[in-house]
C-alpha cells in the first residue's frame, strides 16, 4: 500500500471550535496526523510520496466534485475575513449568523458581500474553523486523493491518502465537520475517469458522510455507503437515515446503517458485512473507505465501543472485497492512539489483501 501524504497539512491549524455556547480547543490538529505518520513508521505498509501539487489536471477533477463558485469562496475567504477586519487575522474564522431554509424567510439566490455572513452561507457549522492556511491544506489534500486514486488506477492493489483537513462532511457547495473539500469524493471521481464503470465509496468514520451522500446523491455510477452514529442523537444531525436511498438516476444508489451511540463491534460488523454485500451486488470494480478511526472506544467526541484490537479485523474485511481500494484519512481524535487505530486497520487489510 503507498501512503501519499500532505505536506501542508500543518498550515491549517484551528484553534478553537464553537460548541454548546462555548468556544472550546480544536479537535481537529495537526498532531492527528503526525501520529499516524509515525505509526506508520513504526510498522511500514509501503512507500511515503508527497503529491504533484502543480498538477494542471487537479483543477477540472475539482470542478466535477465541488461548484466553481464554492471553491472561489474558499479560496478567499480568509483574506475577505481579514479585509473585514484587520484584527480577525488573530482569530480563525467562524460563522455566526445563517440563511434561513424555510420559505420566504431567506434569499438564496443573492449572495452577501459581508464575509462573515458569507461563511454562513457555506458553512453548517460553527464547528469548523477557517485559518490562513486552510485553502493551501485543503487543496494539497485534495491533490494528496487524486494522487493516490491515480496510483490505483494505475495498478496499485491499494493506497492511503494521509492528509488533514478531513474531506467527507464537504458538499458541492457547503463546508463544515472540520472538513473542506471531499477527498474521498476527488478519488472517486478520478477512479471513474481513469475507467472504473462503478465505484462504491464505503464511510466508516463515526460521523455520516454527508457531504459525500450529497455529491453522489443523483448519481448512479457512484454507490455511496455510511455506517454511522443515529444522526437523530449524533452529529451532523440532519442526514444519514435509513430511508435515504438516493434520487432521480441515483434512486437505490445510496445506503445509510445508523447505529445506536455504544454499538460495539458485533452490531457494527453486522452492519459492515450488509454494506460489503451491497458493494458486491453492485458489481463495483473500485472502493474508495473514507478512514475516520474516531469509532474507536476511546474517541472524545463519538460513541462507538470498537476495540484497537478490532480494527485489523475491518481492514481484512475491507480486503475481502478484492477490490483496488483508496483510503483517505478522515476522524479520530484521541490524543494517543489515532495512529495505532488507523495503522490496525490499514495492516489488517495488506495482509488479507
Ligand atoms: C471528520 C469528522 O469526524 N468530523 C466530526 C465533526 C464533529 N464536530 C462536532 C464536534 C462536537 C464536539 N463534541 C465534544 C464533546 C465533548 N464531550
Ligand atoms: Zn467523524
Amino acid at each position: 500500500m503507498i501512503t501519499v501524504i500532505n505536506p501542508h497539512h500543518a498550515l491549517h491549524a484551528g484553534r478553537r471550535e464553537m460548541f454548546r455556547g462555548r468556544l472550546v480547543d480544536s479537535y481537529e490538529v495537526p498532531d492527528r496526523l503526525g501520529q499516524v505518520l509515525d505509526e506508520l513508521q513504526r510498522r511500514p505498509l509501503g512507500a511515503v510520496r508527497e503529491p504533484d501539487l502543480d498538477d494542471p489536471a487537479l483543477e477540472a477533477t475539482l470542478l466535477r466534485v465541488h461548484e466553481a463558485r464554492y471553491l472561489k469562496f474558499l479560496q478567499n475567504a480568509w483574506h475577505d475575513w481579514v479585509a473585514l477586519d484587520p484584527a480577525n487575522a488573530e482569530l480563525d474564522a467562524l460563522p455566526s449568523v445563517w440563511p434561513l431554509a424555510q420559505r420566504h424567510a431567506s434569499r438564496h439566490d443573492r449572495e452577501t458581500t459581508n464575509a462573515a455572513a458569507r461563511l454562513g452561507h457555506y458553512a453548517f457549522d460553527s464547528g469548523t474553523p477557517l485559518t490562513a492556511g486552510t485553502w493551501r491544506a485543503a487543496l494539497s489534500g485534495a491533490a494528496c486523493a487524486v494522487a493516490a486514486a491515480r496510483a490505483v488506477s494505475a495498478g496499485e492493489r491499494s493506497a492511503f491518502a494521509l492528509t488533514r483537513p478531513p474531506g467527507h462532511h464537504a458538499g458541492p457547495n457547503f463546508y463544515g465537520g472540520y472538513c473542506f473539500i471531499n477527498n474521498a469524493a476527488l478519488a472517486a471521481q478520478v477512479l471513474r475517469e481513469a475507467g472504473h464503470a462503478r465505484v462504491a465509496v464505503l464511510d466508516v468514520d463515526y460521523h455520516h458522510g454527508n457531504g459525500t451522500q450529497t455529491i453522489f446523491y443523483e448519481r448512479p455510477d457512484v454507490l455511496t455507503l455510511s455506517i454511522h452514529g443515529d444522526p437523530r442523537t449524533e452529529y451532523p444531525f440532519f442526514l444519514g437515515h435509513a430511508d435515504e436511498r438516493g434520487a432521480g438516476a441515483g434512486e437505490g444508489c445510496n445506503r445509510n446503517w445508523p447505529l445506536p451511540r455504544g454499538t460495539d463491534l458485533a452490531t457494527w460488523r453486522n452492519a459492515l458485512d450488509q454494506a460489503l454485500r451491497a458493494v458486491a451486488d453492485f458489481r463495483a470494480t473500485a472502493l474508495v473507505v473514507p478512514l475516520g478511526v474516531d469509532i474507536y472506544a476511546g474517541d472524545p467526541i463519538a460513541g462507538f465501543q470498537l476495540r484497537l484490537e478490532d480494527f485489523a479485523d475491518v481492514g481484512s474485511a475491507l480486503a475481502g472485497l478484492q477490490l483496488p481500494t483508496v483510503f483517505t484519512f478522515e476522524g479520530g481524535y484521541t490524543k494517543t492512539h489515532t495512529g495505532v487505530a488507523a495503522v490496525n486497520l490499514l495492516e489488517g487489510f495488506e495482509r488479507a489483501a
